[in-house]
């Protein structure tokens, strides 16, 4: 099984596969758009997110960063009149600070973070989307911004008026999830409830990423991050306001067209079903807890055996 990922919503799901889908069968590819440079360190967010999660070491209410998490680094680095407004906590500088000298010292990003999945326990394959660089600008009123300055120095407060993905056209996906993504014993390839335009569309935007969707034989089946016309957490819906979507399951759907074979929404948009052009499954799709999350994957791997009868 192969799944896209983002951060929070994303991982969330990622978990619950995790859990019913053994080891190395499940391929994770998480969404690196969101990386930058910071303080001198590498920061990788989505890659993280779902790193910690699998490892269980994620703080689960900020939906980043590490649980217990301690902030002396950040002080100290405010009386010195440093660059405070992106947080790094104490366990979580270590991960960036030997992700940096790693990269510094010509590993790849696929390799220190399969790397450091080993040695935290993480039991399923987690590559970023791609080893080379691709950096989301949001585009607003007020000029280009680069999207950890959007998203959490303006804490989304920018009108988004499009995304572009700097790098993509010149990246290569990481090769280990397009021979995946097409191996016929695939079971599915899950497009998670991650923010469509900053999660998703960046791996979409890699060379041959759409098309390798689309050659699988695996149903591509996407599980909508819009609930009752609201996404859970985020700025999903306010983005999709700005650029001039309605905010429904369906509207996501629409922005997947040609690429998926089924779609999971939550049964508060059952009525939206009819609308969809590829076969729907309704069901539950907030994820509060453990068990939430596993019953959910397990509905999306029984949905993708029925498409998979045809
Ligand atoms: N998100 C915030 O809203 N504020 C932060 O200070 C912040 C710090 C941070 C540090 C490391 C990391 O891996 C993620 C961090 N995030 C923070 C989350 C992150 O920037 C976004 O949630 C993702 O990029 C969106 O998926």
């Amino acid at each position: 099984m192969v799944a896209l990922s983002g951060g929070i919503g994303g991982a969330k799901l990622a978990l619950g596969l995790s859990r019913l889908v053994p080891g190395e069968d499940l391929v994770i590819v998480a969404n690196t758009g969101d990386d930058f440079e910071h303080l001198g360190l590498h920061i990788s967010p989505d890659v993280d997110t779902l790193m910690y999660t699998l490892a269980g070491l994620a703080n689960l209410d900020a939906g980043w960063g590490r649980a217990g998490e301690t902030w002396t680094f950040m002080s100290a680095l405010e009386r010195l009149g440093g660059e405070t407004w992106f947080l790094l906590g104490d366990g979580d500088l270590a991960t960036h600070v030997e992700r940096t000298r790693r990269l510094a010292a010509g590993e790849a990003l696929s390799a220190v973070t399969a790397d450091f999945c080993r040695r935290l326990g993480v039991a399923p394959r987690l590559l970023p989307m791609s080893d080379d660089p691709v950096r989301t600008v949001v585009e607003t009123p007020q000029g280009e911004l680069d999207f950890q300055r959007y998203f959490v120095e303006r804490s989304c407060e920018p009108v988004v008026r499009s995304l572009r993905f700097a790098g993509a056209e010149q990246a290569r996906p990481h090769p280990e999830w397009l021979r995946e993504a097409a191996r016929p014993d695939t079971a599915a390839i899950v497009i998670c409830p991650s923010n469509p335009f900053i999660s998703i569309d960046p791996i979409l935007a890699l060379p041959g990423a759409r098309e390798a969707l689309r050659a699988a034989t695996a149903p591509v089946i996407a599980v909508s991050p819009v609930v009752a016309g609201d996404a859970i957490k985020g700025p999903t819906a306010k983005m999709m306001r700005e650029l001039g979507l309605p905010v429904t399951a369906h509207a996501v759907a629409a922005h997947y067209a040609g690429l998926i074979d089924g779609y999971v929404l939550d049964e508060a948009d059952a009525s939206e079903a009819d609308q969809i052009a590829v076969p729907c499954r309704t069901t539950a799709t907030l994820m509060r807890d453990e068990s939430d999350k596993v019953r959910l994957a397990a509905e999306v791997l029984r949905f993708a055996e029925a498409l998979n009868r045809g």
